[in-house]
């Protein structure tokens, strides 16, 4: 049975930017730029459900977009078919300039990677060969206003044709967030007044993240939830579904000392850096000393210690953990009743803080050139022998290097024999 159900917004043609002088063109207003989407009836063949990623082609290299009959709604990006087209436009085909702007491009990319992030959303810059996908056309087309998208409540149809056009004229923050406003019109999100939210209903780069805001009462007359305001965010994540990711951390997928930080993980030695539906371990970031004894501290499940030994551990969250491991001959400190925990960890203390923390046997041989006669030479060799480090190449162990939080995450996965 086919129930196709739509409703154009009021005054959709002409009424996109009313005047644009020169300053205006900083600010032109994405007002009717939707048209709303069939949310009920025979729209099933559209609805992969959340069980598969949204693929968003963003063309930036010019397509001719057809309408449909008059009758029907669609909005069908691998046929290059939208409904836009006629209803909003009224014309029978529109063929789009590419964006020229290659910087631009870069621009548009990195703030839909950014917006879009959280979210279980693929973005590609060629044709994907099948499947579903929504394709996002950005030109230099001029087209009153700057852009125009279905609205889809729910995020029922998966091959929606979005548009941003003009974009030449504008800088390409502009574009980028136009960008980012018209995808979310496909993704079930409408205008809401909050300046700083994409979908505010002014282009403008100031709006840089998904809020939860009040709708814009002038300028969300079509709009997908009941009641006074939008959770973007939630919003986002019902109809996208959050972005997948391996193991227990986004944001180490691919990095070569991803099993060892799943395996600290899995052992009760960390806990991230932050929790969330996306739940990080800041893998680039350097470890510090005092991050440096709780680590420690976890993996070797220390015995509590009998009495202070530093004077700048005072009221710190690695203060209890700083004394233990000074307790057990793991450190000494920095300098006389000094531990530095915000010091970053260099990669000699590493060696020297491990050997001493497992114990580790001397080593047979040299591994490395650049230790000779240093402080942690002897340290350095025995994690070689011990098979935890390999140093960084040639016979080098780069002693001065900070230590960040993946290699420490493979440094002490390693010592505890768990990957
Ligand atoms: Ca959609
Ligand atoms: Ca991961
Ligand atoms: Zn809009």
């Amino acid at each position: 049975m086919k129930r196709l159900r739509w409703l154009v917004l009021l005054g959709l043609i002409g009424s996109v930017v009313g005047c644009l002088e020169q300053e205006e063109l900083s600010a032109p207003s994405f007002e009717g730029d939707t048209i709303l989407a069939p949310s009920e009836g025979d729209v099933a063949e559209q609805h992969q459900g959340l069980q598969q990623t949204q693929v968003v082609y963003v063309n930036f290299t010019g397509v001719t977009v057809t309408a449909c009959p008059t009758e029907s709604y669609c909005s069908d990006a691998a046929g290059n078919r939208s409904t836009i087209i006629s209803r909003f436009f009224g014309e029978d085909s529109i063929t789009w300039a590419p964006y020229s702007n290659q910087s631009g491009r870069t621009r548009v990319m990195q703030e839909l990677e950014e917006a879009f992030g959280p979210f279980d959303v693929e973005l590609v810059t060629s044709r994907p060969a099948g499947g579903d996908y929504t394709m996002l056309v950005v030109s230099d087309t001029y087209r009153e206003g700057l852009g125009v998208a279905p609205l889809d409540c729910g995020n029922r149809w998966k091959n929606d044709i979005a548009f941003v056009y003009r974009a030449g004229e504008f800088s390409p923050e502009m574009v980028a967030n136009a960008a980012v406003h018209e995808l979310g019109h496909a993704f079930g999100l409408a205008h809401v007044e909050r300046k700083s939210d994409y979908m505010y209903y002014l282009a403008d780069s100031f709006s840089n993240r998904f809020t939860r805001s009040r709708y814009d009462g002038e300028h969300a007359q079509n709009r997908c939830t009941e009641g006074v305001e939008q959770d973007g965010p939630g919003l986002l994540f019902e109809n996208l579904g959050p972005r997948r990711f391996n193991g227990h951390f986004a944001d180490d997928d691919g990095s070569v000392h991803e099993a060892a930080i799943d395996a600290l993980y899995e052992a009760g030695i960390t806990s991230g850096c932050s929790g969330g539906p996306l739940p990080k371990f800041c893998p680039r970031d350097n470890v510090r000393r005092g991050q440096m004894a709780v680590f420690l501290d976890r993996a070797l499940e220390l015995e509590p210690a009998t009495q202070q030994y530093f004077d700048d551990t005072l009221g710190t969250w690695y203060q209890d953990q700083a004394n233990r491991l000074a307790e057990a001959g793991i450190t000494s400190g920095c300098r006389h009743r000094e531990y530095c925990g915000n010091d970053e960890v260099t990669r000699a203390q590493m060696a020297v803080f491990l050997s001493r923390a497992f114990d580790l046997p001397p080593a047979t041989q040299n591994y490395f050139d650049d230790t000779n006669g240093a402080w942690y030479e002897d340290a350095a060799n025995r994690l070689a022998e011990a098979g935890i480090t390999s140093g960084c190449g040639q016979r080098r162990y780069c002693g001065q290097d900070r230590v960040t939080r993946e290699q420490m995450a493979s440094f002490l996965a390693r010592a505890l024999g768990l990957i």
